[in-house]
């Protein structure tokens, strides 16, 4: 389906446009997701002429009611971000969002480390834009109904990945935090953002969980029926072993939340690229002690 640029009707200098209307007009709701074919890049942004320089869209008609960066925690999985990418442009256009997309990647080969990676996203995406909507994104969560909104919830931070095929459409459990979910800025630093401590598979989600009751808020979730998500089929990955320690690190989030997060966050920062489709960051964040 091809978006429509007309201009909205009786809108004035370019400068004061109105807000977009508070139900999109585009959304399809349930989508057909499949994983047949590997788009390539070119295939992708030939689909999505109106996509600038790091991934970044905004309505031409209208003002977007959120400013949502998509960050994606990434280390060799391409074919799965070619996937997500393809789907995930044209998912955000036909929500009239102001949108930009970051890929963060763990430079070397050290045990890879998702929530230190999304906190290295968070950080470096803020320092671009006004963002007011932060949708940290597993790289191969495919969203299938667009009546999932990525806007943020003012008072919760969100879960949206509910419902995922791999989890027979349903939460595996109630606290499950992990897939996708949204937050403010605000919302964000409430929580000092996730935990960097964690190396290896696992544990992290349940952290974040966690921080989130201790700082006093609730999860939000969508509707089960648009928190619909495919998941590309894999196997484990090299270098993200399942990490022994998790236990041990979740007894502790109540006393350490407060000193492990944002606020202690180190990293070097070895490249922020413009790509045509997504912003992408390299960023070495150490390695396991
Ligand atoms: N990720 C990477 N590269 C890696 C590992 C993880 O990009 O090498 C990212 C990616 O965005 C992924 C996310 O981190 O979606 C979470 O990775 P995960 O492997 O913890 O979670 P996922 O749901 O797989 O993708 C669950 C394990 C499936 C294999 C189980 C075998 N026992």
């Amino acid at each position: 389906s091809l978006l429509p640029q007309q201009p909205w009707p009786g809108s004035g200098s370019p400068h004061s446009l109105p807000f977009c209307p508070e139900r999109s007009p585009y959304l399809l709701g349930p989508l057909t997701v499949s994983f047949g074919q590997v788009p390539t890049l070119e295939q992708i942004q030939e689909k999505n002429p109106f996509v600038t320089q790091g991934g970044r869209y905004r309505p031409a008609a209208c003002e977007s009611r959120s400013r949502t960066a998509i960050i994606i925690p990434h280390r060799n999985r391409e074919t799965h971000l070619r996937h997500l990418l393809y789907y995930l442009h044209p998912f955000l256009q036909r929500q009239q969002l102001q949108y930009g997309i970051y890929v963060v990647h763990q430079a070397g080969n050290a045990t890879f480390n998702r929530a230190k990676l999304l906190n290295v996203g968070v950080k470096e995406a803020l320092k671009d834009e006004e963002w007011n909507c932060l949708f940290v994104h597993d790289v191969d969560l495919i969203p299938e109904n667009d009546h999932n909104l990525y806007v943020c919830d003012p008072w919760s931070p969100k879960h949206v990945s509910i419902a995922m095929n791999k989890f027979g459409y349903k939460l595996p459990y109630l606290q499950y935090f992990g897939g996708v979910s949204a937050l403010t800025p605000e919302q964000y630093l409430k929580i000092n953002g996730f935990p960097n401590e964690y190396w290896g598979w696992g544990g992290e989600d349940d952290d974040i969980a966690t921080r989130v009751r201790l700082a006093g808020l609730k999860i939000a979730r969508p509707p089960l029926s648009t928190g619909h998500y495919k998941m590309v089929r894999h196997k484990g990955d090299k270098g993200n072993e399942e990490n022994p320690h998790r236990f041990d690190l979740l007894i502790r989030t109540h006393r350490a939340w407060t000193q492990d997060g944002m606020n202690s966050l180190t990293y070097t920062l070895v490249s922020k690229e413009l790509f045509p489709l997504y912003t992408n960051i390299t960023a070495d964040i150490g390695a396991n002690p």
